[in-house]
């Protein structure tokens, strides 16, 4: 932790207050977030050229002293010593006129030192901007102990009306208006180094760490993610979210301004097939003026469900656009692309049923029934400002409609659905023979909460035969979750999603807990996704569920032995992800391909569970883009400060995706794997786009091959087909004595087939040949299969 806030004082500014020692320790103290800042506008900070550039200051006539270069300096040779103080604000000063401009937000660092034994044991010292006249405004400050050089630092922002044509920094001591009375307490000798000034640049990296190792809540700690949906497709489950982080705004002192949802336009996927390895899939562009649907503005709480419509599959995401209306966007995979079918919006006031003036048209819940019949759930809000009971309890503002075959029409007339003290939040999932609708109750419209209903901001079910209900108070069942403040202290508003995994059914709810460890406690409405185990009673109606950090056991470890996207990550602390062009090497040339940036030295990643097997592994390959010299990747077992079992140096052309790769010597068994980040401070040292590992054992390239014999005519053809049974795509060569055929890039499950002329009418039994070459654990292999085929006449 220590070695942390090293760095970000080395090269970026932990958060400060000017005037906020104490506001200051305690971000320290949680590790929170820093800021990236731009170039020094000081000139010769180290003073490594003399006093070039600072005088003393001299905004009032009594000030003065004496600048004169020492060699004992914080950093590099040089340093100024400053004597003969006259005031408490004769100090070392620069000016910045035209260099700093109002209305914007400055980082400010600065060393200081003073020796005289006869001062106090400890001083306050402040970097202080004096506009001209009378006004000065302390922006940085340190109480240092005597003879040790303390870090003066703080953040601050130039008034918008604040004229800068006479700006000057200068270092100095607390004022008070009879200095020479205590020489040596106010007029103290002191050497001033290394001092900074550049633009403050928010970053929006989260440098606390937001997921204990082990803990399997929340899901993902580098970025939020609200209203989660869950949707399983071929035994893995994504989930689909409202961007919060593209309201995140960190301030100066580290704390974002409060989440308004108003500028969220996209949507946030991940995805895991064991629940506690989560792969970021990026964002989907879904509204505003760069999105999929550009007649929306927000794409908040969505909702996904696939169908096969003209033969081919199809996935849908709805969204809600604001409280105004829902709409839908269509995917060829459940992570695209992304096309608009429709042109406008699904859900709106002047759909039939819809709409009763006060109601929000949000939140769309979408459900396929087995016959095929899909539904849309959505709705909420309808407080009529008459607080009472019946408005309060029944405000009948969510709805159900069926849609169309096509998944992105409605047909008919939305039903309304009486589920008591309803809000947002409209789920429909099906168990055995029965609909379950899952919603959010609302935190009171004014009028009394009935006590037969559910507690308020909580998720509340009805329980019914069909999926249309009718969904009447008398199906209401109970509550499924409190609302997250019951568990996590931060409340705020609830939402949910069922899944099915396997035999177990899970919940999805969100939670503030990624931001209450940012800030140590308070929260801005940034919301994290969290799992839990749902379980039902034998008569079909629900235990409740508790919210917790620990989450859902891991249901499968993890395979290394192939391409695992680097922003693969079970727990992590001070990276982030961004997407980058090409395709995803492990989901596909449809899929998007992200890769782990912001990496400083002590940064680091994790897999959970990974099971190397008897055979062990012997190497491991990490694609990377060096961005500094002399950065490293050190392999670690089971905690982040295990010993290093292999360390990859990222040594390669700065700039240049590449792979590097390190000896294992024969890891086996199960461990969760931590990649700790090292190299020099103060620098992004490369990026990550994936793993892989190879194994002792020998890796084939798996495929089913057959060969047959057929007429066509009076001539014998021999058909050759063999299958990818394997986990990457292949290229496949069929050899035969009547020729060969190469195929490229056969994808798992796909098969590479030709019907070969022999242009005889009889041939002899025989067999032929099938290599198959793909890249398996990093590392390019080729194997070969025979077939035997029988003899054949066609005359
Ligand atoms: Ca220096
Ligand atoms: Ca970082
Ligand atoms: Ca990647």
């Amino acid at each position: 932790m220590f070695k942390r806030v090293r760095k970000a004082a080395r090269r970026r500014v932990a958060a400060a207050a000017v005037a906020g020692a104490l506001l200051a320790a305690a971000v320290a103290a949680t590790a929170g977030p820093v800021q990236a800042a731009g170039p020094n506008i000081i000139v010769n900070g180290g003073f490594e050229d003399g006093l070039t550039s600072w005088f003393v200051n001299n905004g009032n006539t009594t000030d003065g002293a004496t600048l004169s270069p020492t060699t004992d300096a914080y950093a590099g040779s040089s340093a100024v010593l400053v004597t003969q103080r006259k005031t408490t604000g004769s100090g070392p000063m620069q000016d910045l006129s035209g260099k700093v401009q109002a209305g914007k937000t400055y980082a400010i660092t600065a060393r200081v030192k003073y020796e005289n034994a006869n001062s106090p044991a400890t001083k306050q010292f402040f970097a202080t901007m004096h506009y001209g006249g009378s006004t000065y405004t302390n922006v940085g400050t340190v109480t240092v102990a005597r003879g040790q050089w303390g870090l003066i630092q703080g953040t601050f922002t130039i008034p918008a009306s604040q004229s800068v044509a006479t700006a000057r920094l200068f270092i100095e001591t607390p004022w008070t208006s009879n200095p020479a009375s205590d020489p040596n307490t106010h007029l103290m000798d002191f050497k001033v180094d290394d001092v900074s000034v550049s633009e403050f640049v928010p970053s929006t990296t989260i440098e606390a760490l937001g997921k204990n190792p082990g803990e399997g809540n929340p899901l993902i700690s580098h970025k939020f993610g609200a209203d989660g949906n869950a949707f399983v497709h071929d035994g893995r489950v994504y989930i689909y979210m409202t961007n919060d982080t593209q309201e995140y705004k960190p301030g100066p002192t580290g704390v974002s301004s409060t989440n308004t949802y108003a500028s969220i336009n996209t949507i946030t996927v991940i995805s895991s097939d064991d629940l506690v390895n989560w792969v970021d899939h990026g964002e989907i562009p879904v509204a505003g003026p760069n999105g999929i649907a550009r007649y929306a503005n927000n794409s908040w709480a969505p909702a996904m469900e696939s169908k096969v419509v003209d033969g081919k599959e199809k996935f849908f995401l709805y969204f809600a656009n604001n409280g105004g209306g829902s709409g839908v966007i269509v995917g060829d995979s459940p992570i695209g692309p992304w096309r608009d079918e429709r042109g406008n919006l699904l859900i709106t006031s002047a759909t039939p049923g819809a709409s009763n003036g006060i109601n929000w048209l949000f939140d769309p819940g979408v459900f396929i029934d087995d016959d095929g019949q899909a539904y849309l759930y959505f709705g909420g809000g309808g407080d009529d400002g008459s607080r009472s009971a019946e408005n309060t309890n029944h405000p009948k503002s969510t709805r159900v409609i069926r849609l169309g075959d096509d998944m992105i029409s409605t047909k008919g007339s939305a039903e309304v659905i009486d589920a008591p003290l309803v809000f947002e939040a409209g789920h429909v999932f099906k168990r055995e023979g029965k609909y379950y609708y899952s919603y959010s109750s609302n935190f009171g419209f004014g009028g009394p909460v009935d006590p037969n209903g559910p507690p308020t901001g909580a998720i509340a079910y009805l329980m019914a035969d069909n999926p249309m209900g009718p969904w009447t108070p008398e199906t209401y069942k109970g509550i499924i979750f409190r609302n997250p403040g019951t568990y996590f202290g931060a409340g705020g508003n609830n939402h949910q999603s069922v899944f099915k995994l396997g035999d177990q059914y899970y919940f999805t709810y969100h939670a503030q807990t990624l931001n209450s460890r940012i800030t140590g406690g308070a929260t801005q409405g940034f919301r994290s996704p969290h799992l839990a185990k749902l379980d039902f009673n034998p008569d079909g109606t629900i235990k409740e569920v508790r919210g917790d950090y620990k989450g859902v056991d891991q249901i499968r470890n993890l395979d290394p032995y192939r391409v695992i996207e680097a922003e693969t990550i079970a727990w992590q602390q001070g990276i982030a992800t961004k997407k980058v062009d090409g395709a995803s090497e492990e989901f596909g040339a449809q899929a998007p391909n992200l890769v782990v940036h912001d990496i400083d030295n002590g940064d680091w990643t994790s897999l959970a569970k990974v099971d190397f097997g008897e055979g062990g592994a012997v190497g491991v390959t990490a694609k990377v883009r060096p961005l500094a010299a002399g950065g490293k990747i050190e392999i670690r077992l089971d905690g982040r400060n295990s010993p290093v079992v292999a360390t990859i140096p990222v040594d390669a052309p700065l700039g240049e995706w590449t792979k590097l790769t390190a000896a294992l010597d024969g890891v086996k068994g199960v461990h969760d794997v931590y990649f700790t980040y090292a190299g020099p401070s103060g620098a992004d040292l490369f990026e990550v786009d994936s793993w892989s590992f190879a194994t002792a054992q020998e890796q084939k390239v798996k495929l089913t091959v057959t060969a047959a014999p057929r007429c066509i005519g009076s001539s014998v053809y021999l058909a050759v087909t063999a299958v990818n049974d394997g986990d990457a795509p292949a290229t496949i060569e069929l050899n035969t004595p009547f020729g060969k055929k190469t195929v490229t890039d056969v994808a798992p499950g796909k098969q590479a087939y030709q019907s070969f002329n022999t242009r005889t009418a009889q041939i002899d039994a025989g067999k032929v040949t099938v290599t198959g070459t793909a890249t398996i654990g990093g590392k390019q292999v080729t194997s070969s299969y025979d077939a035997a085929y029988s003899a054949a006449s066609c005359r």
